[in-house]
């Protein structure tokens, strides 16, 4: 295939031609429907061009996005098939140079969605220099590839419209679901907090970390950041967090010392699979 022979001859910047601003590739509008009992061989198969760990990079251009998507994940198996499935022909059409990386906690602790996306960008950036860090819910399939997956000078928030919230922003600082920043804002921001355990809270903490930090979040337009959420019930080990109302009132205090510096959990494995590289960590959880 092209990609064999480019990886033969090691080919680099220099000898592929950039490409295109807007890829030829793109559809527009998608018809995302959610075929019955995937399997993985089955979407690989339908992603010949996905090497090995859930890597691909455009065989006849030299991209222009260099993306790692970080996925936070438990107990979520269908969510995670329908996501390969839909995501990886969706970012091959818009020529990105990109893995998919899945961040599981194995544990029985409470589910620790920003400590999870924390390991995820740690891990990411040892494995490659990457450009721009893709923040994706297991549950959330896009549905229009002009959304495309790179990062622009400022933090992007993605996720614009959620079929579940009849395709609105369900308030103006919304900051969950999809998102994106540079490494170097990432830092800057000192990454998510570890200490939101349980569902919610964490993605209003982060976007204070931006414009705490004199930031702008950027958000495509609502006709291209759509999505469809897949149902899930209540996860067991994920319950509303009852202080997160407490925590997102000292952010302003806390996000110098709670954040990417401060992070400490347990790599149990790093797997690569057919369709994306698996980290299986513990997290630590003081009593
Ligand atoms: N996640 C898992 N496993 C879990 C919990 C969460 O993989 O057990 C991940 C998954 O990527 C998910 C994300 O964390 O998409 C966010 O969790 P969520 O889907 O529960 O959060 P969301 O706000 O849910 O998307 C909206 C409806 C949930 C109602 C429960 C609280 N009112």
């Amino acid at each position: 295939s092209g990609l064999e022979q480019i990886q033969a001859l090691n080919l680099t910047e220099d000898d592929l031609p950039s490409c295109p601003k807007s890829s030829p590739f793109l559809s527009g509008p998608l018809k995302v429907s959610f075929p019955l009992h995937l399997t993985m061989d089955e979407i690989a198969q339908k992603n010949p061009w996905v090497q090995m760990g859930g890597h691909y990079q455009p065989p006849n251009c030299w991209a222009l996005h260099h993306t790692a998507v970080i996925i936070p994940y438990r107990a979520r198996r269908k969510h995670l098939y329908q996501l390969l499935y839909h995501l990886h022909p969706f970012l091959q059409r818009q020529q990105i140079h990109y893995t998919i990386y899945v961040v599981h906690q194995i544990d029985n602790n409470t589910f620790n969605r920003g400590k999870l996306l924390n390991v995820g960008f740690k891990e990411a950036m040892k494995e490659n220099n990457w450009q721009c860090i893709y923040f994706h819910d297991v549950d959330l399939i896009p549905e229009d590839d002009r959304n495309v997956y790179g990062c622009s000078v400022l933090p992007m928030h993605s996720a614009v419209a959620i079929d579940k919230f009849q395709y609105k922003l369900p308030y103006q600082t919304y900051f969950g679901g999809v998102t994106a920043l540079r490494p170097t804002h990432y830092l800057k921001i000192n990454g998510f907090p570890n200490n939101y355990w349980g569902w919610g809270g964490e993605d209003d903490d982060i976007a204070s970390r931006i414009f705490l930090n004199k930031m702008f979040i950027t958000r495509p337009p609502a006709a291209f950041g759509r999505y469809r959420m897949l149902k899930h019930g209540h996860d067991k080990g994920n319950e509303v967090n009852p202080k997160r109302f407490h925590l997102l009132s000292s952010t302003h205090i806390r996000w110098r010392r709670n954040g990417i510096n401060t992070l400490n959990y347990k790599l149990l494995s790093k797997e690569q699979t057919q369709l994306y590289t698996n980290f299986t960590i513990l997290v630590w959880r003081r009593r």
